[in-house]
């Protein structure tokens, strides 16, 4: 009889195992601890707990450190609850720390998927809120923003939202904090993001930060939404992707999430460890109910290979997860003459996102933003930057790429 399971890929490095041997162990040690020393009747029993080896495709030189094995192993759903933690507890607890070995993708079984409701607006209801349809969105990022107090916040806000972004987001570091405590500044910050609609006729969305203990995170996130926030920034690997998931399936919770990747360095640039950047990022932030997924770029100053970053960009929109999409938002170092190359990549559906290359222009931060739109209208329209620059009215473009400089694709 089969049974419903999840399937885990892993990458194993070793330069002497028979890895045919280490699937088997991995398969019977993380599922029923022993197989062959069990009496027949046990056995039997349990036979529907056991974790079967899927494939083992060995692949390297013989260079000392290259010899590796891709190992797939089917997990029984039976043997853990339908959440992410006994998942990724079974499948890579112990065995994280068991040689050098990867966690490269997770495949989910329909029940065990049933329990994930995913984002509660993706990249259409995303884009519904906004009312933006026919381009890549921008979002701007805080900076500056500790010891701060609520006018200098503000104010900030203003010349953000005044320079054409869809989003603002605040920095990951802002935590809770006398000067600037979450309520008032989402009071404070949706009061300008009204008086910048009033003169450009712009919505957008305040991804506010969400902090402090896990057990108050829900009220707080409903503190926000009282207060006028209309979105939320959380840094999820710090809390756990339960904590996403929760917060996310919450029906009080009902306005965009914005994963922030913070940590994510500790757990996949390695190629020998650790969980990759696809299923970390990807996956996993899109199933627990990221609407919007942050990540480092292969362009700006975090850089990830392009190779990686696009299966970082598949796995949030692949049709095949049944549930909503997340915005794919490359991140880190971003600057309008870098919107080509990520257009390119990520087509219409992403989310250009800039902190520095917004506050760092040398006209303001309100033409930062202007010089990013300029630069996304140009490039959808098959216009060079250096062309779209010398048009007038576009100086702010111009002033970028004499600051920053441009790539073309
Ligand atoms: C990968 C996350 C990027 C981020 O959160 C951030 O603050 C970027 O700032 P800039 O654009 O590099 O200044």
């Amino acid at each position: 009889m089969s049974h419903a399971v999840c399937t885990a890929t892993y990458r194993c490095y070793d330069d002497k195992a028979d890895f045919n041997k280490k699937a088997l162990g991995i398969a019977v040690g993380l599922t029923v601890g022993s197989w062959t020393d069990l009496p027949e009747a046990r056995k039997a029993e349990m036979e529907k707990h056991l974790g079967r080896v899927v494939s083992v495709v060995e692949s390297g030189g013989t260079e000392p450190g290259t010899r590796y094995a891709d190992i797939v192993v089917a997990y029984p759903d039976v043997n853990f609850s339908r959440d992410l933690p006994a998942l990724l507890v079974t499948v890579f607890g112990k065995l994280s720390m068991d040689g050098r070995i990867k966690l490269l993708d997770l495949d989910f079984s329909a029940d065990f998927l049933s329990a994930f409701p995913g984002p509660k607006f993706g990249i259409e209801g995303v884009r519904g809120l906004l009312g933006v349809h026919d381009r890549p969105l921008l979002m701007s990022i805080f900076k500056s923003v500790i010891g701060h107090d609520l006018p200098n916040l503000r104010e900030q806000f203003y010349k953000q939202a005044l320079g054409g972004v869809d989003l603002i987001k605040d920095d990951e570091i802002l935590f809770e904090n006398p000067l600037t405590p979450l309520q008032k500044r989402v009071e404070a910050c949706m009061e300008a993001a009204r008086q910048a609609e009033a003169e450009t006729g712009q919505k957008l969305l305040y991804a506010v930060n969400l902090t402090g203990p896990t057990s108050k995170l829900a009220s707080q996130a409903k503190l926000a939404i009282a207060s006028g926030a209309n979105a939320l920034l959380f840094n999820v690997l710090a809390y756990g992707f339960d904590v996403l998931h929760e917060l996310a399936s919450d029906p009080e919770i009902n306005i965009p999430i914005a994963a922030h990747p913070a940590m994510a360095g500790a757990f996949y640039p390695s190629p020998h460890y650790g969980i990759s950047a696809p299923l970390l990022l990807g996956k996993l932030m899109r199933l627990a109910g990221a609407d919007l997924a942050l990540f480092p770029s292969p362009y700006g100053s975090v850089v990830m290979p392009r190779e990686e970053n696009l299966a970082v960009q598949a796995a949030l929109i692949d049709p095949a997860l049944p549930v909503r999409t997340s915005f794919p938002v490359p991140s880190a170092g971003i600057h309008p003459g870098l919107v080509p190359l990520i257009l390119r990549d990520f087509g219409s559906e992403v989310v250009v996102n800039a902190g520095g290359g917004i506050h760092g222009h040398p006209m303001g931060t309100a033409a930062g933003g202007q010089a990013f739109r300029q630069a996304i209208e140009a490039t959808l329209n098959n216009v060079s930057l250096p062309e779209a620059a010398a048009k007038p009215g576009n100086e702010a473009l111009r002033t970028a790429i004499d600051s920053w400089g441009y790539k073309t694709p």
